[in-house]
């Protein structure tokens, strides 16, 4: 049927690497992408290599659930998130590519006395930091979500609403950020994965990869659940556990879920997808690992939870399931930094929640790469913070269980 489209023109080159580049970008996701999107729009600078040991896209960014809010709790965080929420709403046309960003509404259920006055708390610490959010009572949710059963074995006593919340195409996020940066004159490196860092006298010199030996004068790694094998590379210790979190998705049935809903009570989370597909997640598998398929016991408890809130989708037949190795820091916060190696830098931590940020993570890390300093938002998340102690808990508002 598209065979007439035949002469359609890439979206992106494969180019060969060069010898040398001003950045190299280990990492084709969508923050990689992204940081060489910005770096070359905003910060002129255009010699970049993003490569990437699979296929562009293909990481964390092809598997996860596509939720995007910005309801943190603490100031840094929330200010962090909310940078992003904004590139998302002018994305699409920023990119010039339909990246399907949905402003459907994010719903937080509370199931306890206790989880009500911790999200009525962070719905008004939103409120501080100019982020949209609102309590919903049990009759608004039942007005919003009529397939839910409010009254299941941890009651639904209430829930906070971020409007501006909502998904987006993940595959489309990391083919607009390629294309734009593509037409900049980045060079997108797939299939060629990095094996070693090099440095000399405390600073980089380049990366060895499947292609060959790439000098760079600066390396940024973004390489989501695999940033601690790299920063070992490197002679580097990252404060990062590698788990896998995994997520399904069910036959295509007509629309009757018009917003998303998590619950981190009984552990699920459920929206459908503008093709119908009811796309359903929960906490991370405990055991650290690189397998991306999780355990059965995860899976069986995520769908426990899901048919308690929703009976009426106990027949629904699941199309498939698959994992992703999220990188986790003990605040369940990023790490976007300088090292003590002249030249590299990392952006990684992002656990389960990182999809969300993407725009603004590129940007900030796209900054900080530009100027070798962070930007104030992302300052506070810089590695120093595990040697002050100034963490920042964000377990709360990770809204997956940890
Ligand atoms: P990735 O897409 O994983 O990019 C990293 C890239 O680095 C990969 O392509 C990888 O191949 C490459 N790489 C690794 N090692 C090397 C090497 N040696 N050489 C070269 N390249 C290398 N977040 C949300 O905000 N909302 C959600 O609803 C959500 N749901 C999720 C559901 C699941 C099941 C999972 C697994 C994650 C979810 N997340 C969610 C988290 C989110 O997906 C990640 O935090 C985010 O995608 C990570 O950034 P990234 O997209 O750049 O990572
Ligand atoms: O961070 O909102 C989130 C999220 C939802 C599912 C996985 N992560």
């Amino acid at each position: 049927g598209l065979s007439h489209n035949e002469k359609w023109g890439r979206a992106w080159h494969s180019p060969e690497p060069k010898r040398e580049y001003d950045v190299v970008i280990v990492g084709a996701g969508g923050h990689g992408l992204a940081t060489a999107y910005y770096l070359a729009k905003i910060h002129g600078i255009r010699n970049i290599a993003v490569v990437e040991k699979g296929w562009l896209g293909g990481g964390n960014t092809a598997r996860n659930t596509t939720i995007v809010r910005s309801n943190y709790l603490w100031d840094e965080s929330a200010q962090l998130y909310e940078k992003a929420m904004q590139l998302w709403e002018g994305l699409s046309r920023d990119l010039n590519y339909n990246v399907m960003f949905s402003q459907r509404g994010v719903m937080n259920l509370a199931h306890t006395l206790q989880e009500v006055r911790d999200t009525q708390r962070r719905i008004n610490a939103n409120l501080y930091n100019g982020v949209d959010g609102e309590w919903l009572s049990r009759e608004q949710i039942r007005q919003q979500v009529p397939l839910i059963n409010l009254d299941s074995r941890y009651p639904v006593l209430g829930a906070s609403f971020q409007r501006r919340g909502g998904v987006a195409r993940h595959d489309a996020v990391a083919w607009g950020f390629a294309r734009a940066a593509d037409q900049l004159g980045v060079d997108i490196i797939q299939n060629c994965p990095v094996t070693h860092i090099r440095k000399k006298d405390g600073a980089i010199e380049g990366v060895d990869t499947g292609k060959g030996f790439i000098r760079a004068k600066k390396v940024a790694v973004v390489a989501a659940g695999h940033s601690s094998v790299i920063a070992d590379m490197a002679g580097i210790r990252l404060p990062l556990e590698s788990h896998p979190l995994q997520a399904l998705v069910s036959e295509p049935v007509k629309p009757a879920i018009n917003t998303v809903i998590m619950s981190n009570a009984v552990h699920a989370y459920i929206s459908q997808s503008d093709k119908g597909d009811l796309v359903i997640g929960a906490g991370i598998d405990q055991y650290t690992g690189y397998g991306q398929r999780g355990s059965f016991q995860s899976i069986e408890h995520t769908l426990q939870a899901i048919v308690e809130m929703f009976p009426s989708l106990s027949r629904v037949r699941m199309n498939r399931q698959w994992g992703g190795i999220v990188d986790i820091c003990p605040d369940a916060c990023p790490i976007i930094s300088k090292t003590a190696i002249k030249g590299l830098y990392f952006n990684c931590g992002w656990g389960t929640g990182g999809f969300k940020a993407t725009p603004g993570s590129g940007w900030v890390f796209a900054h900080t790469i530009a100027n070798d300093e962070p930007h104030p938002l992302n300052a506070p998340f810089s590695i120093d913070r595990f040697y002050t102690g100034h963490l920042i808990d964000e377990h709360g508002a990770a809204a997956v269980a940890h």
